[in-house]
Parts: structure tokens; sequence; C-alpha cells
């Protein structure tokens, strides 16, 4: 996906000294063997959610937890896939608040732990497919965004919802780079019908435990019939709006990257092809075989209704 590759710059000067010291590091290294493993500190405040289960959930074989927490894109942490889970050590999740204004009747700051006490956390199976062909299944916990919305009380006149995510260069190596990779903070948006749907949601964590720094601590964002660039991590505001907002990958490369992103097989990228795609986790010696992709990533029956009448083609 990157439109180019800055230099690689050795781990050694950007990981913190924690890590080198961390004993579960150590042990991870001998047991997994890979220098990813050996960078990783200790998961940060990894704690059991208490949980409510969904009947939301998909038939398909759940990701290992392991290839969910180390194969990830986070670009504030780095462009590789190994980046966010060998460099975010340093990041603090806690304490947060997420902002919620614009056009609401009743604007307000939210304190994280106050939020996951406020709804009841879901367990949700949920389909993942990143617009670089690859896909996940991962087991969510979290809210429904609509829950969220309601209690600041949108105004008739808002349309969209739009979201960001932290900037903390100290912190976030990938924003403390000479050389930038996209413009921060990473910024998404989704129009407010698909903000309600009910399948939206605020993840706070998965495999029943809170999220880890490399998927978006505290709070992200899971829409799970769009391409994964829509689910912004670290979420601090959230901004009601009449306007259309701009995402970061469009405003990167709107060649390429548009504001609906919905999953369709139909629309190749312009550098490859979205018909089918690669399962992280499957396969043995010889690769995981390719699977066809599915209109909205398999949830047509729930959301295509949301773009009755709407060119799909024209609207990536
Ligand atoms: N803030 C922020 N959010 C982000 C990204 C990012 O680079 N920065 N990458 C996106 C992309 S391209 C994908 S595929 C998903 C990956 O989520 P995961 O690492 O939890 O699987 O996060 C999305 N959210
Ligand atoms: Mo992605």
């Amino acid at each position: 996906m990157p439109a180019f590759r800055p230099p690689i710059i050795p781990a050694s000067e950007i990981t913190p000294k924690t890590a080198y010291l961390s004993r579960r590091g150590l042990m991870a290294a001998g047991a997994a063997g890979t220098l990813a493993a050996f960078l990783r500190p200790p998961a940060a405040r990894a704690e059991t959610l208490t949980t409510v289960p969904s009947a939301y959930k998909v038939e398909d074989k759940v990701t290992p937890r392991k290839d969910v927490t180390t194969y990830n894109n986070f670009y504030e942490f780095g462009l590789d896939k190994a980046d966010p889970a060998a460099l975010s050590g340093d990041f603090k999740p806690r304490p947060w608040t997420v902002a919620v204004d614009g056009m609401v009747a009743k604007p307000q700051t939210f304190d994280i732990d106050a939020l996951i006490k406020a709804f009841p956390v879901e367990e949700r199976i949920y389909r993942m497919r990143c617009v670089e062909a690859w896909s996940m299944v991962i087991p969510w916990d979290g809210f429904p965004l609509a829950a969220l919305l309601d209690k600041v009380e949108p105004l008739g006149s808002a349309k969209f919802v739009a979201f960001e995510t932290i900037v903390r260069p100290a912190e976030m190596p990938g924003q403390n780079s000479l050389f930038q990779s996209l413009p921060w903070p990473y910024v998404e948006g989704l129009r407010l019908d698909e903000a309600r749907h009910p399948l939206t949601l605020l993840a706070v964590g998965l495999y029943g435990e809170t999220l880890p720094n490399q998927n978006g601590a505290p709070i992200r964002l899971v829409v799970p019939w769009k391409y994964g660039f829509k689910g912004i991590k670290s979420i601090v505001r959230i901004t009601l709006t009449d306007k259309q907002p701009m995402n970061t990958w469009q405003a990167a490369n709107p060649q390429e990257y548009g504001f609906y992103a919905n999953v369709n097989p139909a629309v190749d990228h312009p550098r490859w092809s979205q018909a089918t795609e690669r399962k992280i986790g499957e396969g043995g010696f010889f690769g995981a075989s390719r699977h066809p992709t599915l209109p909205f990533n398999g949830y047509a029956d729930q959301v295509a209704s949301l773009y009755s009448g709407m060119d799909l083609k024209a609207n990536f």
C-alpha cells in the first residue's frame, strides 16, 4: 500500500530500553525465534474484559491470536507488518479520553474506563478484509458506535461522522520519522447511517482482553463490510458534521482509495485484483490458497440497502 518505502531505521535506535530488559520478551524470543518477538515488550495492561455474548459471529475459523497481534497495519508505529507489535511498547493507552463533538446537542468528553462501564461489551466475531487482499477473522469486544452517538444526541443537520487518531510522536516512532509516511493525525469518516448501523463497532478488546497497543488501544473503529483502513485506531475525537470528511488514504492517493471503501470483488485496485484474498494464519509450507472475496465482505444482506441506487464502481 505505501507509495514509497522510507529508509530502514535500525530498530535498536527506536526500540525502548524496557523491551531489551523484558524477560517475557526474551522468553517469547526463545519460543518464536523471531527478531520481532525479541523486541516486543510485555503487553501493556492486558486485562480481562467482562463481555456478553452476541449474535454477531461468522462460521469461518477464527484467526490465531498470535497472527491478529503480530501482523498489523498501524503506520504510526512503522510500515512493516511486524513493526506495530515490536515498536508500540512505549505507547500509553491510559489515561485516555474520547471527545465527541460537532453537530450534537450534548458534546461530551468521555474517559475510556467510564465508557467501557457505560455499555455492555459484546463479543463479535467479524471478518476483516484489508485493501491489500489479505483477511482475518477476529473476535472483537466492543459496543455499537450507535450507543455512543445516542448519548450525545446528533442534531438533524448532522450527516457524517469524522474520526481522529491520537498524535503522540514521542510514543509513536512512525510519527517521529524524518520521512513522513502519511500526514498525521490519521483521520477517517462514515456517513451517519453507516455509523449508526448495528454492525458498526467501537472495539475496546479482542480475544476477551483489552486491545493490544498494536491493534489500536484503547479504542478503535470496526466496520466489517469495508476495507480495513476504515477501521481507525486509537481514537481521541469523534465529530458530527454536515460535510463528507476526508480520510487519510484518500488524501494520500485519491486514484486508489476513496471514501466508501466497501469491500467489492468486482472493483479491482488499480495495482491488483480484489477478486480473491489470502487468509492470514492459514496454509502450510506452500502458503495459503486464495479465497473468493465476497461483496460487502459477506455482509451484503445487512448493508447493501445502505447503497441502493449508488454507483458502486464510481464510489469506491
Ligand atoms: N490510526 C491508524 N489506524 C489504522 C491504520 C493506521 O495505519 N493508523 N491502518 C489501517 C489498516 S490499513 C488496517 S488493514 C487496519 C489493521 O488493523 P489490525 O492491525 O488490528 O488488523 O487498521 C487500520 N487503522
Ligand atoms: Mo488495510
